[in-house]
């Protein structure tokens, strides 16, 4: 992603077809082309005539919204937070076969979950659980412990960092998937790039500032 205005839709990082048949060429370009798209466009509508905020990066805006002027508070909490969200949503996920988390991160998901299955139930439950549209997310802390977190509408886990989020919107499985989210999430966890939410949190780790 850009680090601050305009923000560009990222291209989707595989070809349309790439997870089928767990997310569909159609639900997958309806998803990002539209969906996604649709945020980064009102999220810079709504900057552009306050160039104040033109060098907040997409992080700050999702954190620091409050700040912002009443006119443009929630609009920017919520498109901002869907183009965070989005971005982190279409990066780990990849075509199959399916693979399975490497060092740090499998040793502490061990350590907080017990296994990885244990991981899938414990996430799998939240994201049936949030009521409405939200997303469900594995996230990191500056030291490494993991936890899970819900969220609504597009807000986002920061000052935690997502690890992995699952897009519990209608918009994320209606299509194909109609109103069985759970089917749709046990779709969405067989496309997990582990190996790449592995990187992400090696990388978190070896960046943390030294604990005071
Ligand atoms: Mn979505």
């Amino acid at each position: 992603m850009e680090s601050h205005y305009p923000f560009a839709l990222p291209p989707l990082p595989y070809p349309y077809d790439t997870l089928e048949p767990e997310i569909d060429a159609k639900a997958l370009c309806f998803h990002h082309d539209k969906h996604f798209a649709a945020y980064v466009d009102n999220l810079n509508k709504l900057l552009k005539p306050y160039p104040a905020y033109h060098g907040w990066s997409l992080e700050q805006l999702c954190q620091n919204w409050v700040d912002l002027p009443d006119e443009i508070r929630l609009g920017v909490r919520n498109n901002a937070g869907g183009v965070f969200n989005h971005d982190l949503y279409f990066r780990m996920l990849r075509a199959l076969p399916p693979s399975s988390p490497q060092p740090p991160l499998d040793g502490a998901i061990r350590r907080t979950f017990g296994s990885v299955d244990d991981l899938k139930t414990a996430l799998k439950n939240a994201a049936l659980s949030v009521f409405g549209s939200g997303w469900a997310c594995l996230c990191t802390d500056r030291h490494g412990n993991l936890s899970i977190q819900k969220v609504a509408n597009q807000d986002t886990v920061l000052p935690l960092i997502p690890l992995l989020c699952c897009d519990v919107w209608e918009h994320a499985y209606y299509l194909q998937y109609q109103n069985r989210r759970a089917d749709y999430f046990d779709a969405w966890w067989r496309l997990i790039d582990w190996p790449q939410v592995s990187e992400r949190y090696a990388g978190l780790l070896q960046s943390r500032p030294p604990i005071p």
